[in-house]
């Protein structure tokens, strides 16, 4: 494997060698896959436009360079080990072999309903090999997935099935999680009540009753029964679409970011190997879920592509007890773990008790994903499961990015609690003040771009360029936006702030505060909202709404509960803010520019310096938000 960093002075010179050499750099790490037909020119890009364009013209399908590249010589070894919610549930295991020919039974399924190249597909589906499948056959025969969270309310499906128009939606009769079992078709049929969506296929897990409208919903078990298990992969420009990946950011709704064939199977292939030091017959275990894009890339494209053994987890980690990701380390002696902060929080604060029943010393590499760790959590996590002897790496990267872009190199380039460390080869950070001046040398703070492209980078917002163009390379000219705040440290050493946009992270996941005050919008008692995140202990953050409500007829109480209910059922029960407070009105510039930096003073309870409120229109209004604090 040419490709691998081996060495801290490996890792230096590759990195230069990316920033000098570009072109040269990708052309070698494309190389090692299989093209159909090679690409005419590595790179072709500005961010004016944005128009970026990676191995153009290559010909290629990403699931030859899964199956095909490995039946030959690794399609005995597991390409997906799958364990149940239940611990008495037997798991599952798919070799490549078997997993390849479950992608092509598939496959052909979905092309006797009609779906082909081009084609929208949702998958809403729960965390079972057949999530995995249905994604891989999409890409087999050039279809373009979607995956939306099965946590989602049918709302939040809804709008995301209209706004790609979806041909066919991909679901489940139910889903286990932890002791609960929820209906996900039902979910499903409330979502279509305003779409044409033409195919429903539904895999049979919890075994539920379901309602199957005729000519339109069909059993996955029925559709694939007398298919081929061979499949001819449909050839994909590098440019074509692979997936569409729904995610939050600053306005109301969420945006669909694009993902294209070639540069992102290079990339997700590449910094999965090399984050995590992934060697031939290890078992990597990430705890996403495959809605998000570390279940995309870090589940499913990145280690398959790799030829790795991925774990697939259906459950939660506190059951049947908080020892669970423990047991399941044990027992499928997994080598790399990757998870997010807020369940290590979660786990924190349980103790060790659990932890000693199990033994972990298969682990080699432990990794955290989706918000900052804080410096606490990190020793926790390197003290009590990696026993002192597994590096951390704490990749900092966005649905956006496509792959990892910061992040130590596990045992290769040092690691600090609470940094992300340093960039990969091939991703050019840049610091900026808030005027777009790059902030150069170390010992700086502002805001995160990268002012080059990388092979996985977003192409564009499905259906809405300009909000691309907008979103991401307007803030600053010429270059990438984050929305993250950054520190460099006197070493050089980058270490994430959070979030600088009206984008809040609770437990990893992603939601525009406009988002939940749109939802809040809905009661018909609230006049008006503003949302801001607050530091929560397990969550990373929590959603803290100010509501002004007409409360002729209603209490207090009752008003808070159904508003809490209600952003449940219009998003999903992720989003449900967890205090609210309910005011006369909120402060509010001359412009009626909310001042929400005030709002999360009050929040946070950090009194003491509300700045300057005198071009509030009503400062009064602050005094009485802070008697009625939550
Ligand atoms: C992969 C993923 C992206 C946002 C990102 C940042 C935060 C992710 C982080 C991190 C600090 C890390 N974030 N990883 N912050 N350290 N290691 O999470 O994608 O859901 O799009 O969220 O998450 O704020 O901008 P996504």
């Amino acid at each position: 494997m040419s490709d691998r960093i081996h060495t801290l002075s490996g890792y230096l010179h590759e990195y230069q060698k990316s920033v000098a050499q570009p072109e040269e750099f990708w052309a070698r790490i494309a190389d090692s896959f299989h093209w159909r037909k090679r690409w005419d020119k590595v790179l072709k890009w500005n961010f004016d436009g944005p128009d970026v364009k990676w191995f153009l013209n290559g010909k290629l399908n990403i699931t030859e360079n899964i199956f095909e590249r490995y039946l030959f010589t690794i399609g005995d070894r597991p390409a997906i080990i799958w364990e149940a919610n239940d611990p008495n549930e037997a798991g599952r295991t798919l070799t490549y072999r078997e997993l390849y020919h479950e992608v092509c039974r598939f496959a052909n399924a979905l092309k006797s309903k009609g779906i082909g190249k081009g084609d929208k597909v949702i998958i809403y589906m729960p965390m079972v090999p057949e999530a995995a499948i249905a994604m891989l056959a999409c890409a087999r025969i050039g279809a373009v997935h979607s995956v939306v969270f099965a946590g989602f309310s049918s709302n939040a499906l809804a709008d995301r099935v209209n706004d790609c128009e979806a041909k066919a939606i991909l679901t489940s009769d139910g889903n286990f999680r932890g002791a609960k079992k929820i209906d996900v078709k039902s979910v499903v049929d409330q979502a279509l009540e305003k779409s044409s969506v033409e195919t429903v296929i539904v895999y049979q897990r919890t075994n539920q009753e379901v309602t199957m409208v005729e000519g339109r919903d069909y059993w996955w078990h029925d559709v694939v029964a007398n298919e081929s298990s061979e499949s001819p992969a449909e050839e994909m420009d590098s440019e074509d679409m692979l997936f569409i990946l729904y995610t939050s950011g600053s306005t109301g709704k969420p945006k669909g970011v694009v993902h294209t064939t070639g540069g992102y199977m290079v990339y997700s292939k590449y910094s999965f190997e090399n984050v995590f030091q992934y060697s031939p017959g290890d078992v990597y275990w990430c705890t996403a879920d495959i809605g998000w894009i570390t279940g995309h890339s870090y589940i499913v494209y990145g280690p398959l592509l790799a030829g790795a053994t991925t774990l697939m987890f259906e459950g939660v980690p506190t059951f049947p007890d908080c020892g669970r990701f423990w047991a399941v380390v044990e027992k499928y002696k997994v080598n790399q773990f990757y998870t997010a902060p807020t369940a290590i929080r979660a786990l924190q604060a349980y103790g060790t008790t659990e932890i000693e029943k199990y033994d972990l010393s298969s682990l080699k590499v432990l990794g955290s994903v989706g918000e900052p760790i804080n410096e606490e959590a990190w020793h926790w996590y390197h003290t009590h499961i990696g026993k002192n002897k597994c590096p951390i790496v704490d990749t900092w990267w966005q649905t956006e990015t496509g792959g990892i872009m910061v992040s130590p190199i596990a045992g290769i380039t040092p690691t600090k609690p609470a940094y992300a460390t340093l960039p990969l080869p091939g991703v050019q950070l840049c610091i900026v003040d808030p005027e777009g001046n790059e902030l150069t040398g170390n010992s700086v703070e502002g805001n995160l771009c990268i002012k080059f492209p990388w092979p996985s980078m977003i192409r564009t917002t499905y259906g809405d360029h300009d909000r691309c163009k907008q979103t991401y390379f307007s803030t600053y000219k010429g270059m990438y936006f984050t929305g993250d705040g950054v520190k460099r440290d006197h070493d050089g050493y980058y270490r994430i702030l959070g979030r600088v946009d009206d984008v809040i992270n609770v437990s990893g996941h992603r939601m525009g505060t406009a988002e939940v005050e749109n939802a809040i919008n809905e009661h018909p008692k609230v006049i008006e909202s503003a949302v801001v995140g607050y530091p929560h202990d397990v969550k990373g953050q929590g959603i803290y709404a100010y509501v002004i409500c007409d409360l002729t007829n209603r209490t207090e109480d009752n008003l808070i509960n159904e508003i809490k209910e209600m952003v449940s059922k219009i998003i999903g029960p992720i989003a449900k803010p967890d205090k609210i407070q309910i005011v006369p009105g909120l402060p509010k510039t001359r412009s009626g520019k909310i001042m929400r930096r005030i709002l999360r003073k009050v929040a946070e309870n950090s009194l003491d310096n509300m700045g300057d409120t005198s071009t509030l229109l009503d400062p009064d209004v602050v005094n009485k938000i802070i008697e009625g604090r939550q």
